[in-house]
């Protein structure tokens, strides 16, 4: 860990105990210390290994002690049991122009605020204005702060980033001087939530190409433009750089550049191990940083850096240092699912509650898109704001579903509407009972009035999971991307019930949703427990969702034998009267 990283958690530890309520004197203490490290004028790992920290000025024994175990472990047990004493709602807060630290700890202890929606709300409420020390226009200040920051939020979702990419990926792909193109970054690697978009070419007249982006359709904004580099905003306020490098350079640029930076940390290391040096310019037989060609390891693309390095190619989506580099170890990684592995889909909404679509036009649109069924898992009753049907109203989608189903098959199609419903898991039970659920073909449970406590929504989830009709645990967290936190709930608890009850868990592919996250899906992957991509589809276009959850998939480490709606109509049949068996 480098100073300047050091130095940042020393400020960002002084501002958590501000929002703590500390004494300010001990909170100084390490923004004072912080200072002196970025100005030494050495390497902070000499300081550390001699045991000169505690002779500069400004470095007392206790932070000395911290300094150490940063610079030697790389972590710091004390940060990381602050950071999750401190409601994350508080420190989100602190983005907001006219909040400070001390101001947020009054919001907190005064009014309960510890979100930015509770500030949003309070705002509105004038309850802010009243508190001592902030007043009207500040209060408006706030909420102004709150509205801008959603507006012109620093990250995007994945989704949305998509549909501003890959038109300018396509129209970069045709132009005559490009040799090799590609998205790079986060958006490469499928994170649910994007920063900036990084497009990265290989040309002979870097020059041409950047006159030709700046000036796609779409673009905003340029804020610069250089002879190999170019920064714009898109629409919606995406920012984007473009770097062009030489063909030769391309495979090195690419996998620098798609990162994650911690990936590229341990690739560096392995280069390091191996008499090399690995940067964006290439990989060099070196021992010392350097861009010489005549050090330059050739390597045609990705997968012989890797083979380089002694691993088996690793796909972007497994980039975040993860496990990836032990099973690239061994040999092939598994092979990821794909967007063709998918025959349908058991998570979606339609008229009959708050979907935009009815049942004929569900069946022609996912007829159209290739699909072999289509479950249609409307609202229960409980969720009255969306629509939700009780039993008499169930029963009448049921007979309509039956209905349509033998008209396609006496139009001699094979494409099949599963009955379903999306059942509210309710405080003691679910909103349906087992003899109406056990009608259905599928039945996912989904809680949408989780508590604030998590061992309750725990429980209630766990409960659901133990329920025989239930195949599958509907968007475990509840999490809508970039607006609204999880949910408390622990999810390691739940994977284990599903695990054990042969209850499947929903990746909700839904773009605000992608929940299941990602990081959870390779432990209940090695629990056994199956994944089914669903779209929470309302209206036809929906259906493209599907192809985010399989990235998200990918990203899980999941192969078309992990989810369940990859099999073809005859075996998920089968394979839905599993438990109700059991
Ligand atoms: P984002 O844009 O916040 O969603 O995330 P990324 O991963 O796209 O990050 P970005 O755009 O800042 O940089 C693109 C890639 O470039 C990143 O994934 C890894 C590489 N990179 C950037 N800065 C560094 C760095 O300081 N060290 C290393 N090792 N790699 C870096
Ligand atoms: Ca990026
Ligand atoms: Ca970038
Ligand atoms: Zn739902």
């Amino acid at each position: 860990m480098d100073k300047e990283q050091v130095a940042a958690i020393l400020v960002e530890i002084g501002t958590l105990l501000e929002l703590k309520g500390e004494n300010p004197f001990k909170t100084r203490a390490y923004i004072n210390a912080a200072r002196a490290i970025e100005s030494l004028t050495e390497p902070l790992e000499h300081v550390v290994a001699e045991g000169r920290l505690g002779q500069i000025k400004g470095i007392g024994e206790s932070i000395a002690k911290k300094v150490t175990e940063l610079v030697t472990t790389g972590k710091l047990a004390y940060y990381d049991e602050l950071k999750s004493s401190i409601p994350p709602g508080l420190v989100a807060m602190l983005d907001i122009p006219g909040l400070g630290a001390k101001r947020i700890l009054t919001l907190h202890q005064k009014l309960g605020i510890d979100s930015v929606e509770k500030l949003e709300a309070a705002c509105k409420q004038g309850k802010v204005a009243e508190l001592p020390g902030f007043g009207e226009k500040l209060q408006a200040n706030i909420l102004e702060g709150i509205q801008r920051r959603r507006l012109y939020a620093s990250r995007h979702l994945l989704d949305k980033a998509l549909g501003v990419a890959e038109p300018i990926l396509d129209s970069l792909r045709g132009h005559p001087d490009v040799i090799r193109c590609s998205i790079a970054g986060s958006l490469r690697r499928w994170k649910e939530t994007i920063g900036d978009i990084d497009f990265l070419v290989s040309s002979k007249k870097p020059t041409a190409v950047i006159e030709f982006f700046t000036r796609q359709p779409g673009i905003l904004s340029v804020s610069a433009k250089g002879e190999t580099k170019a920064s714009v905003i898109l629409e919606g306020g995406i920012q984007s750089d473009l770097r062009v490098v030489s063909d030769r350079e391309f495979p090195f640029a690419l996998a620098y550049f798609t990162g994650s930076k911690e990936h590229n940390i341990v690739m560096r290391q392995r280069a390091i191990a191996r008499g090399l040096r690995l940067n964006e310019y290439g990989l060099f037989r070196s021992k010392e940083e350097t861009r010489d060609p005549k050090l330059l390891v050739p390597c045609k693309d990705e997968e012989e850096i890797f083979q380089k390095l002694d691993l088996a190619y690793i796909p972007p989506e497994l980039r975040e240092d993860h496990g990836e580099f032990e099973a690239a170890e061994q040999g092939p990684l598994p092979r990821l699912i794909e967007w063709t592995d998918l025959k349908g889909s058991l998570h979606n909404h339609s008229t009959w509650s708050d979907g935009h679509q009815t049942l004929p036009e569900i069946v022609q649109t996912a007829q159209q898109y290739g699909m072999a069924y289509w479950a249609v898992t409307d609202h229960s009753k409980s969720s009255f704001q969306a629509n939700g049907m009780d039993a008499k109203r169930l029963r009448q989608q049921i007979k309509e579903i039956r209905e349509i189903n033998k008209r396609l098959a006496d139009e001699g199609s094979e494409f099949r509407l599963l009955t379903g419903i999306e059942v509210d898991i309710l405080k003691d039970r679910l909103d349906f009972d087992d003899d109406l659920l056990a009608e259905l073909d599928v039945v996912i449970a989904s809680l949408h009035m989780p508590s604030n406590d998590e061992a309750e929504n725990t429980k209630r989830l766990i409960r659901a999971a133990q329920n025989r009709f239930v195949h599958a645990l509907g968007h475990i967290t509840g999490r809508l991307l970039l607006e609204r936190d999880p949910y408390p709930v622990n999810e390691t608890a739940v994977i284990d019930a599903c695990a054990e009850t042969g209850t499947w868990i929903e990746l909700n592919c839904h773009p605000q949703r992608l929940d299941m996250d990602w990081r959870l899906w390779p432990y209940a992957k090695r629990k056994g427990v199956k994944c089914v991509i669903g779209p929470d589809a309302h209206r036809a276009t929906d259906i493209a969702f599907l192809r985010l959850g399989v990235g998200i998939a990918r990203k899980g480490w999941l192969t078309r034998d992990d989810v369940v709606n990859t099999l073809p109509l005859e075996k998920l049949m089968k394979e839905l009267t599993r438990k109700r068996q059991r």
